[in-house]
């Protein structure tokens, strides 16, 4: 089962938005959301703790940790319960619209009665709001946007929410004895960045028992489809689930098909064609006499057709075949390549686990190197100063010794509007590398964004452009650069662009992965942990990296430590 975390901090988010809805208080919401984000970070599944040990996490009291505490031992909270009475669910969904707050929502509630993304969108269109307090023409319009992007989503989960829950009902199918062997297909065998449902593949001979134990699941909601060998359901978070049970002498046809892309299938079906054979999730067959020719394993099926193995995240028909025929695909980058994180935070700025912490758990992961690179001053509410910083890398040295892996000392940077960024080049010279991001201002012009990102990049101290386009997925478009222009600067200043591992920001994305390589750009795949739980989250960046094409030549941090420290010091040293 998920831990105990999850849930609560997802109780806690709802009990903050409710709050912030009804309440003047400004800072109980503010305490609610640190509370919930400290728990969703903890390292411990705090399942079984006691209101003494809740308090042992960060940001949470004593107030909180009893009411967590009656959560865990009841499964609801009484004041929560209270507030849900009060404010249909309808107006906390308001709140999710990019541009519009809990105070808005509530306005929109009290003095208009609508109490959901319909209705609004019906009284905005219907000039309902005129003349309602806070709702200028302007607001409109960013309101009426902000729909968009929310329904662009249109319901597809960010992938790591689905790998949990795919992870989750794969566990549970494994216990039935008649399943042989069990994986997901479809988009997140792919490692998309979104997942619009998940397609689970089963290896049965009889498939009565494993349909049974799929729609008799504790995440199901409803069943929508129970067929011999066919299954969906709707878990309880709303996500849908697909089940095909195949005989095992299909395996690697069904998992061919099942896989994807349709764009991949379709292309790799008219090879077959080309060579007088069919192809279906059943097999590979003669065409002329129906004869089964392979459907063992996909690496059988590919050879068939002249092709070596395709991996999942390249299958997208973006050239993988063609490349594939021709011996030039690449030998893409594996989790197991990379030898350190170089962007991570602790508790000196908003990181959640302390120095040490994080340091033992990237140890566990078998890094060679990593790196430490907390928010520099000019993110204000962080309350960096040059003292802290200072003690924070002699505390690193200190720990370093007792390390086989190396630690380096880094920040990430804010670059301002103007490209600069927060210390001059006397103190950046004592950091290992650093991280630079855009953290404010995005909305400047296409021409300034460039303008920025690129004279950032021209600091000879600055190493990586940490999540370069500063998108939040579903929730923030990101900022928007004269793509060309960055990519050719990256590459000429020996800066590195990041892939953001994190699941909600999978920064730079693919499509822009592919792109910026052709220019060539290095790059860092990088956690941006906050937490030790984040850490294993590298696994989202390497497959984001993969669907690039990106090899371990290509990633500073797949490097060996003195090719990455060379890096650093040919761009301190200058052209
Ligand atoms: P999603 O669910 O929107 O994130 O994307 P997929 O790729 O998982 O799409 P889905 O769930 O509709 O289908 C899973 C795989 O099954 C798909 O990648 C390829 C295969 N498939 C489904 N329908 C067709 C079809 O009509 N033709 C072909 N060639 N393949 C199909
Ligand atoms: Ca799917
Ligand atoms: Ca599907
Ligand atoms: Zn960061």
């Amino acid at each position: 089962m998920a831990r105990a975390n999850e849930l609560v901090e997802e109780v806690l988010n709802e009990y903050r938005d409710l709050l912030a809805i009804v309440s003047e208080d400004r800072f109980k919401p503010r305490a609610y959301e640190k509370a919930a984000r400290s728990i969703g970070g903890y390292h411990a599944d705090i399942g079984g703790f006691g209101v003494r040990e809740l308090q042992d996490i960060p940001n949470v009291g004593k107030s909180i940790a009893e009411k967590v505490h009656e959560l865990l031992a009841t499964g609801s909270m009484q004041e929560l319960e209270e507030l849900r009475a009060q404010v249909p669910a309808g107006v906390r969904q308001l709140m999710s619209i990019p541009g519009l707050g809990p105070k808005r929502a509530m306005i929109l509630y009290r003095e208009c009665h609508i109490a959901g993304v319909q209705e609004l969108l019906d009284a905005i269109h219907e000039g309902r709001l005129a003349g309602v307090k806070g709702f200028g023409k302007k607001t409109e319009e960013n309101i009426v946007r902000g729909v968009a992007q929310l329904q662009q989503s249109g319901g597809r989960v960010q992938v790591g929410v689905a790998l949990d829950l795919a992870e989750e009902l794969l566990g549970v199918l494994s216990t039935v004895p008649e399943v042989e062997r069990a994986t997901y297909a479809g988009s997140l065998r792919r490692m998309a960045e979104t997942i619009g449902d998940i397609d689970l593949l089963v290896a049965s001979g009889t498939p009565g028992p494993v349909m049974e134990a799929f729609a008799s699941n504790p995440y199901v909601d409803r069943v929508m489809a129970r067929g011999e060998t066919k299954s969906s359901i709707i878990t309880t978070k709303g996500l849908q689930v697909d089940l095909r049970v195949v005989p095992p002498e299909v395996w690697g046809a069904a998992l061919q098909y099942f896989t994807g892309s349709k764009a991949h299938n379709v292309h790799v079906r008219e090879i077959a064609v080309r060579k007088g054979l069919k192809l279906s999730e059943y097999g590979l067959f003669e065409a002329e006499s129906g004869e089964l020719i392979v459907a063992d394993t996909e690496e059988e099926v590919y050879e068939r057709l002249g092709l070596p193995w395709i991996p999942p995240t390249l299958r997208e028909d973006r050239g993988e075949i063609e490349a594939a025929r021709d011996g030039e695909l690449p030998t893409v980058i594996e989790l197991s390549d990379l030898r350190g994180d170089l962007h991570t935070h602790t508790d000196l700025t908003d990181g959640l686990a302390p120095l040490e912490k994080m340091v033992e758990t990237a140890a566990g992961l078998g890094y060679e190197y990593y790196a430490v690179t907390d928010h520099a001053p000019n993110l204000y509410m962080q309350e960096m100063t040059d003292e802290k910083m200072l003690r924070q890398r002699r505390r690193l040295r200190e720990l370093a010794e007792e390390q086989r892996m190396v630690l380096l000392h880094g920040t990430e940077l804010n670059i301002d509007p103007e490209g600069e960024v927060d210390w001059p080049a006397e103190f950046l010279e004592g950091f290992d590398v650093t991280v630079a991001s855009v953290h404010s201002h995005f909305n400047q012009s296409k021409d300034d964004m460039t303008r920025r990102i690129v004279r950032a990049m021209e600091n000879p101290h600055v190493n990586v452009i940490g999540h370069p386009t500063a998108r939040m997925i579903g929730k923030r478009q990101g900022i928007e650069f004269d793509l060309d222009a960055v990519f050719e600067a990256a590459a000429r200043t020996g800066t590195a662009l990041e892939v953001n591992s994190f699941p909600d920001r999978l920064d730079l994305r693919d499509e822009h992965i592919l792109w910026a390589r052709r220019h060539g750009v290095r790059f860092a795949v990088d956690t941006d942990s906050h937490s030790p739980v984040h850490l294993p989250f590298m696994r989202f960046g390497v497959a984001t990296a993969q669907r690039g094409w990106l090899t371990k030549d290509d990633v500073i941090n797949a490097w060996p430590l003195e090719r990455l420290r060379d890096f650093v010091a040919r761009k301190r040293a200058g052209p």
